[in-house]
């Protein structure tokens, strides 16, 4: 067993105290963050899903699980997001309204400010208007909205539809993803970029100031 496996097995575990030491212990053996958020935190929490999806977990397991991964991740946090890069655009992220699912979105978040995004992250169930509002307020280049259920992602059609009658949608780029969301998906509600992980996320954004 590696140290990767232990922190695996920690979040799956749900122990957030062996989490954070292990994730301490694997920054201080040197193991790159990228590889600890992506051979450890985001392996386990598809696992954790697998073991929802057949009935071996329930919420309550699950949160835990998220919990524990949210602490590695808020370790992992500074040696992602590179310092002293000046800001090469700004990101309002959120996820839509009735979703509370946000270890995803927070991921994107950290990406984006890792390439030299400022973000401003609205948090979780997140409705339209507030998107529109923050649009207003920030001035964002890009808008990055998340879901993880089949039931909010219709969300995402009336942020666009919203930007569109508050005579916002040629300011603002609209960035959408999320397990459920497709390409095909982000062209059927007229989003302009769609990214299926945090990392290409970060650099779809950036290509999109081009
Ligand atoms: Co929920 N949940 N959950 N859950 N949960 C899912 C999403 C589900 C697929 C589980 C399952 O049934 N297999 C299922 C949705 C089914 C569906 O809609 N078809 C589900 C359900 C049903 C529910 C509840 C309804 C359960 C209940 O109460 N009966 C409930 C809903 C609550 C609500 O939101 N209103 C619920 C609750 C919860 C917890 C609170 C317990 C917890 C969330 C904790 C938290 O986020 N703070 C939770 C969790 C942890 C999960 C699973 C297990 C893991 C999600 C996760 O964090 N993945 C999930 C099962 C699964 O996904 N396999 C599940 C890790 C994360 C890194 O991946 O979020 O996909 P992900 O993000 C990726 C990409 O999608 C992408 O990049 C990220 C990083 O690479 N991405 C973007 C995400 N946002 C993006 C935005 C972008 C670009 C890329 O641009 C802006």
């Amino acid at each position: 067993m590696n140290i990767l496996d232990d922190v695996r097995q920690s979040v799956i575990d749900g122990n957030m105290e062996v989490t954070q030491k292990l994730v301490q212990k694997a920054l201080a053996e040197n193991v790159p963050a990228e590889q600890i958020l992506k051979d450890g935190l985001i392996l386990a929490m598809s696992e954790v899903g697998r073991l929802f999806e057949s009935g071996e977990f329930f919420v309550p397991e699950m949160l835990i699980s998220a919990r524990a991964m949210k602490s590695g991740l808020a370790l992992l946090q500074p040696h992602l997001a590179a310092a002293n890069i000046q800001a090469i655009g700004k990101v309002v992220i959120g996820t839509m309204q009735g979703d509370l699912h946000d270890i995803g979105k927070n991921l994107v978040g950290m990406m984006l400010e890792g390439t030299g995004f400022e973000v401003i992250d609205l948090g979780v169930d997140v409705s339209p208007q507030k998107f529109v509002e923050a649009v207003k307020e920030h001035q964002p280049d890009l808008i990055g909205c998340s879901a993880l259920l089949t039931t909010t992602m219709p969300r995402m059609k009336d942020v666009v539809t919203a930007l569109k009658e508050a005579g916002l949608r040629d300011r603002v780029k609209v960035m959408i993803g999320g397990a459920p969301i497709t390409e095909k998906y982000a062209h059927d509600i007229g989003a302009d970029i769609y990214a299926p992980d945090a990392a290409s996320a970060a650099t779809r954004a950036r290509q999109s100031l081009n």
